[in-house]
């Protein structure tokens, strides 16, 4: 057989493999986002709705990467303490959903948060521009390999 004909043959096997991988990938997973909605304060935005784990291992939220911002800003996974009559926030530390688990995220309680890397106007600007369409797009990793894609709307 020519040569060039194999390499050929080779490629397109391997785009066909791709495809079925990413296929694979993209539907074998079973952790679900919904109810997704955004709020923006003027100084960060918000993420909320319902992860649910409904494959039948333990899975853990990795990292969460934000779409959009051009490297201006960053997403965090956030809980809501209460110290006495104030209510502070802070990086909520590695979670983990058990099988059939559900974490809602909502105000005042577990939550993304995505804020400027650093203070100014140039962060400012950055998720002006993220809210300015209407919807903030984000990109939740898991332990499993698998990420969860998540459109939110901004609501009022
Ligand atoms: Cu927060």
């Amino acid at each position: 057989m020519d040569r060039r004909l194999l390499l050929a043959l080779a490629a397109g096997l391997a785009i066909v493999l791709a495809i079925v991988g990413y296929y694979t990938f993209s539907t074998s997973g079973g952790v679900s986002f919904s109810d997704a909605y955004a709020t923006y304060t003027g100084a960060v935005i918000g993420v909320y709705g319902k992860l649910q784990n409904n494959s039948g291992e333990r899975v853990c939220i990795e990292s969460i990467k934000l779409a959009e911002g051009g490297g201006m800003l960053k997403a965090e996974l956030h809980r809501t303490v209460r110290e006495g009559s104030i209510y502070r926030m802070m990086p909520a530390g590695r979670v983990c959903l058990e099988p059939g688990e559900e974490l809602e995220l909502r105000p005042g309680g577990y939550h993304i948060m995505v804020m400027p890397v650093e203070k100014g106007e140039e962060g400012s600007r950055a998720l002006e521009e993220v809210v300015s369409d209407g919807y903030v797009e984000i990109v939740v990793v898991l332990s499993n390999g698998e990420s969860v894609e998540v459109r939110a709307p901004v609501r009022g």
